[in-house]
């Protein structure tokens, strides 16, 4: 293998070589097995929708101009594209229904493992869904609340928007969506809606298909808001705690055990049994006994809940094994590798799914059910403390590479800090600021890793920029993950690298916090579930102002957006009015109408539009000039 490594994390670079030497193939070497990617998949003029097909358009206008069934350009790019957005929703969605099922069993005192963490949380969201609170038991509340949010699964009214989004965006920017017939009534009908007109020989328009498309990125805000917020209840509203981010919180003298994927049903658990079996691990040898460790947006949620540090995020989650001193990989849901089992094949470590729904070839499968939570969580740290003892001594290779990160900054820990420089209204520090340019506005960083690109580089090229110019910065998903692994979730980050303006601004808070210097120059949101935090200050912050979501000088960026979630997530993103930077090139160039209908187009229907650039440098200085013009339109 010659390999080519597509990442600036020192830690990835640090381990690839072992892998190479080991004869393991990584994401960095399928990726290159995989060039050239097809031409036609790449433009999103591949269509696979029914069994005549494969069919595809001929780019240069010189083959087939259109499908057999007579499907166009256009049809095809424009399907491709909303059936993703379909699959994000799902995605998204089937987490929160799990999350809010199981709330629903709490409520009914069927789940001795899960309590209600935050009761304060629980009453706000009753009373903002419109559900009777007083004088009434918290189960009965919180079984109230489960309910009213699984009807946004179960209504079939359509005049009747979902119960989340109808109660989480700005009354203006609802009449819009409405008046365009973008809102959900239901998730999993728009889903299905989506899965049936995109069906062959159905919708054919492309703007209309596109717009089915987008009425299912907006079932997938609402099923990401009830998700997060619901897990809030259940698990803890996160607030700042310090942690360390990258491989190097991998600890050798520990059983280590990393939990992997999205839901935080199984790793909350694990977390509490792994305090009841250190002791065992520690008769096993290990000295430190059990520690665990977080990748991806597992990582994220016991991490801004825990200070739980953070292994690494999606793209180098195999790197954890690599070091050889990972006793087990514990598997929930969603942006989990296939080839993590053959990987921990080649050394000691246990890799271990959990749903019954997501199992994956020669892994170790125990089957998670919240009834069984703390049994099903014993089970899989022994078969932890278990591989431990079978650690091969000379295979160990941990790079010491860390970060301090400060992370869980949910939306309620910005206003409980806000509020200390003023009790009576805490958002007016963040308005006035916002209005006197010291902030000039806030960015949004959410998504993925992608091999498209070079692993972490444009968060942190383009966070610097912004952060030179005053521009306040969030992140959720693996976007969190890179800051929090590069230093960027620092103090310190923010003397170096923020505005002098934004400096000053983020020390007074900082300071009135207790927290000894300015907040990190990256706030941490959470996982990329979490999305929903950063709509709720923005919505906050337009409903203060009076004006939409669209107007406010807000702006998100996707730099290595890869999943279907994350295409969602970009598509309401766009369709609640905020300008959406894509760095890595979406599949849909193959048509100049629906890559028109995304950018000019979508600007018209929404106000937000998605700004495609693949250059970082450039992308930075792009969204700086949006903030500026965002800024002049408010006449501020
Ligand atoms: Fe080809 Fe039409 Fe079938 Fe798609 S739906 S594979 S374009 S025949
Ligand atoms: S895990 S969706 S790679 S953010 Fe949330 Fe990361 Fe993107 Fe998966």
């Amino acid at each position: 293998m010659n390999q080519i490594i597509k990442t600036s994390d020192p830690a990835v670079k640090a381990l690839c070589p072992v892998a190479e030497s080991e004869g393991i193939a990584t994401v960095f070497d399928r990726y290159q097995a995989q060039q050239p990617q097809c031409g036609f998949g790449s433009l999103g003029l591949c269509c696979r929708i029914c069994w005549k097909g494969p069919c595809r358009v001929d780019p240069f206008g010189d083959g087939p101009q259109a499908g057999i069934c007579g499907a166009t350009r256009d049809t095809i790019v424009a399907r491709n594209v909303t059936r993703m957005m379909a699959a994000g929703a799902a995605a998204h969605s089937e987490h929160a229904r799990h999350v809010a099922l199981a709330m629903q069993r709490v409520g009914k005192g069927q789940l001795p493992a899960y309590q209600i963490r935050d009761p304060q949380k629980l009453f706000r969201i009753a009373e903002k869904l419109g559900i009777e609170t007083q004088d009434r038991d918290m189960l009965d509340v919180a079984y109230d609340v489960a309910s009213k949010s699984l009807e946004d699964f179960q209504n079939q009214d359509h005049h009747k928007g979902c119960n989340w989004i109808s109660s989480s965006l700005p009354q203006k920017r609802l009449n819009r969506l409405k008046k365009l017939g973008v809102l959900p009534h239901n998730i999993d009908a728009t889903v299905a809606q989506i899965m049936a007109r995109t069906h062959i020989g159905c919708d054919a328009e492309p703007q209309n298909v596109f717009l089915g498309g987008i009425r299912g990125a907006l079932a997938d805000f609402n099923g990401m808001a009830l998700g997060t917020e619901l897990s809030d209840v259940m698990f803890g509203t996160p607030s700042p705690i310090v942690t360390e981010a990258n491989i190097g919180v991998i600890d050798k003298d520990a059983v280590n055990i990393a939990v992997n994927g999205h839901n935080p049903l199984l790793s909350e658990v694990i977390c509490d049994v792994a305090r009841e079996m250190n002791d065992i691990a520690k008769a096993a040898g290990a000295a430190k006994g059990i520690n665990i460790v977080g990748i991806c947006c597992t990582g994220n949620e016991v991490m801004m809940r825990h200070g739980i540090p953070l292994a690494t995020n999606y793209l180098s989650q195999e790197m954890a094994i690599l070091t050889g001193a990972l006793d087990a990989m514990v598997l929930d849901v969603q942006c989990i590798m296939p080839s993590l089992p053959q990987i921990g094949n080649c050394f000691h470590t246990e890799v271990i799914t959990t749903s019954d729904e997501n199992r994956i070839q020669s892994a170790r499968h125990v089957s998670f059910h919240e009834e069984n939570a703390v049994e099903n969580a014993r089970e899989v740290i022994q078969y932890a403390i278990n591989a431990y003892t079978r650690r091969d001594p000379k295979k160990i290779n941990i790079p010491a590479i860390k970060q301090t990160a400060v992370v869980g900054f949910s939306a309620e820990a910005i206003v409980a800090a806000l509020a200390k420089l003023d009790a009576d209204d805490p958002l007016k520090p963040l308005v006035d600021n916002i209005v006197n340019g010291n902030i000039q506005g806030v960015a949004l960083f959410a998504g993925c890793n992608s091999t498209q690109t070079t692993q972490d580089e444009s968060y942190q090229v383009i966070a610097k920029i912004l952060a030179a110019n005053n521009i306040l910065l969030l992140a959720t998903g693996c976007g969190a993950g890179a800051f929090a692994k590069h230093g960027l979730m620092t103090p310190e980050a923010t003397k170096q690298y923020a505005g002098e303006s934004l400096k000053a601004v983020l020390t007074a808070i900082g300071e009135a916090a207790g927290l000894n210097g300015p907040l990190p120059l990256v706030l941490h949101m959470g996982s990329c579930v979490d999305n929903s935090r950063a709509v709720a200050v923005a919505t906050a912050l337009a409903n203060r102002l009076g004006v939409d979501l669209s107007d406010l000088p807000v702006v998100a960026s996707a730099p290595e957006a890869m999943s279907e979630k994350a295409i969602a997530i970009a598509s309401w993103g766009v369709a609640i009015g905020l300008p959406t930077h894509l760095g890595t090139m979406p599949q849909v160039t193959g048509s100049d109408a629906v890559t028109a209908l995304m950018q000019q187009g979508a600007k018209e229907l929404f106000g937000g539009y998605f700004l495609i650039e693949t250059d970082p440098k450039v992308a930075g200085n792009k969204l700086v000039d949006v903030i500026k013009q965002k800024r002049q339109g408010l006449g501020i």
